[in-house]
């Protein structure tokens, strides 16, 4: 057993008891309501899953395993020369609420490099798919593909105690995050870089090593490491986070599970944001003929687009209340690293106008930039401008998290999901209209 799977295994042990007793003695205490606009409206806010890998606080935005970012990236381990940690020492702690140390880091480092080989079939299958394809159908299909090689499937199929269920799910999730940022590079440099495929590197740890498939130089690794741990994790209610569990509770596995997560982030009010930001970014710059408008230039274009009935995408969020702390970060690596970039001073432009203008507007309830705002301007500046890529690199990110909680889902046994639907008589009878 590894060291990681050694310690979540302790930790399973510990917090079983909990919720055997939550659900034994307290089961019928009420932790929230339900009114008929959540009901009709997407749930917002209904308080009926969870989570302890990630908490998000609408006015504090996301703590990972109680740790907010700023915490998180001080306090994991870092590669020697690096401004950021180890995915790998992230993922260690996602799964096990502890931070690692630096011998724990490697030890993980090296397994992943075990692990991350990508079979051959996955790969014929995703240059057999039409090129224009869309990279986030690739990623998901790939993902998809691999099904057949759940260990979760096959423990299954020959029987296996509830209480081990998470062992298969953990070498799934395993697998899956050593091989997510290989199948990712692979489909830009296939897609984009006129099919010149880097291979892994065989020393660097997992951004060093993306970054080097991407063919894309230093500090894109270290930008790479912060995007992965940022996107990780958003709790569970979030549209991929919520498409997993539900599709791991059939006792579905990982691969499944994760390549329904893609599909859910793959729409444009979730994960597609932040292909759609650069998109309208660069309408504008097509009008501007590449100038910076001003900002009363700009606030013509905002309003422009909600005009025509469109939203301002990387604004908005259906839980936070204020700036995105990811947006924060990533805004902080921007005035580091590329201060007087163009598409930098659109973004900081859009960040002086649209949320007063979403204010005047009265419609949304967050008039903040979320992740998806800033992520694309570092990815432009670094050379990889093909933005109908970006939501690929927040799957992989994002299937840290996603994975991370499909095993302690199995680990804690959590049941099918399986919610209440009512008619719209019947809401009409709840609120007690009589025609
Ligand atoms: N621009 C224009 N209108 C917006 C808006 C925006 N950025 N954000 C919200 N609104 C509108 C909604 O469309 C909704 O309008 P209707 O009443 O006409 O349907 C109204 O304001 C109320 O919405 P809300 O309760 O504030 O927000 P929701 O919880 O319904 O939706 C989100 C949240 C993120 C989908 C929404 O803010 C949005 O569409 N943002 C733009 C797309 C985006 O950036 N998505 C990425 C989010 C982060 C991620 O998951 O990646």
């Amino acid at each position: 057993m590894s060291s990681l799977m050694d310690r979540l295994a302790g930790k399973i042990e510990a917090h079983r008891p909990r919720t055997v007793r939550l659900i034994k003695e307290y089961g019928s205490v009420k932790c929230g309501e339900v009114t008929i606009a959540q009901a009709i409206g997407g749930m917002r806010s209904v308080r009926s899953l969870v989570t302890d890998i990630s908490y998000l606080d609408p006015h504090e935005g996301i703590r990972f395993r109680g740790h907010t970012i700023p915490e998180t990236l001080e306090a994991l381990p870092k590669p020697a020369g690096k401004e950021y940690p180890y995915v790998e020492g992230h993922i260690f702690l996602l799964l096990t609420g502890d931070f690692p140390t630096e011998e724990e880091t490697l030890e993980l480092v090296e397994e992943f490099k075990v692990r991350r080989a990508v079979p051959q079939y996955v790969i014929d299958v995703m240059r057999a798919m039409p090129r224009d394809t869309h990279p986030m159908t690739m990623f998901a299909t790939a993902v998809l593909i691999m099904q057949r090689e759940s260990e979760f499937k096959a423990a299954y199929e020959k029987g296996i105690s509830k209480m081990e269920m998470w062992k298969p799910m953990y070498e799934d999730a395993m697998n899956l995050w050593a091989r997510m940022p290989v199948i990712a590079a692979y489909i830009y440099r296939m897609k984009y870089k006129a099919d010149t495929i880097i291979e892994p590197h065989p020393t660097l740890d997992m951004g060093g090593n993306f970054a080097y498939m991407m063919g894309v130089a230093e500090p894109y690794d270290d930008l790479m490491r912060l995007y992965f741990i940022l996107h990780s994790d958003h709790e569970s209610g979030n549209a991929s986070a919520h498409t997993g569990h539900l599709v791991a509770s059939t006792l579905s596995d990982a691969y499944y599970a994760y390549s329904a997560a893609l599909d859910a982030l793959a729409g444009p009010l979730h994960g597609l944001a932040n292909q759609e930001v650069l998109r309208w970014i660069q309408g504008v710059m097509d009008k501007m003929g590449g100038e910076v408008p001003t900002d009363d230039e700009m606030k013509k274009f905002v309003w422009d687009t909600l005009n025509s009935g469109q939203v301002i995408p990387g604004f908005g969020h259906a839980v936070l209340r204020k700036t995105d702390p990811r947006y924060m970060e990533q805004r902080n690596f921007c005035i580091k690293n590329l201060p007087n970039d163009p598409i930098f001073e659109y973004v900081n432009s859009l960040f002086n106008v649209v949320p007063d203008i979403l204010r005047e507007q009265g419609k949304a309830k967050n008039p903040w930039p979320n992740v998806d705002a800033q992520s694309g301007v570092c990815q432009w500046y670094y050379g990889v401008t093909d933005y109908d890529f970006y939501t690929v690199l927040f799957g992989v990110g994002r299937g840290l998290g996603v994975l991370a909680n499909l095993v302690w889902d199995r680990a804690l046994g959590y049941p099918l999901e399986r919610p209440k639907s009512l008619t719209t008589a019947m809401l009409e009878d709840v609120a007690g209209i009589k025609e």
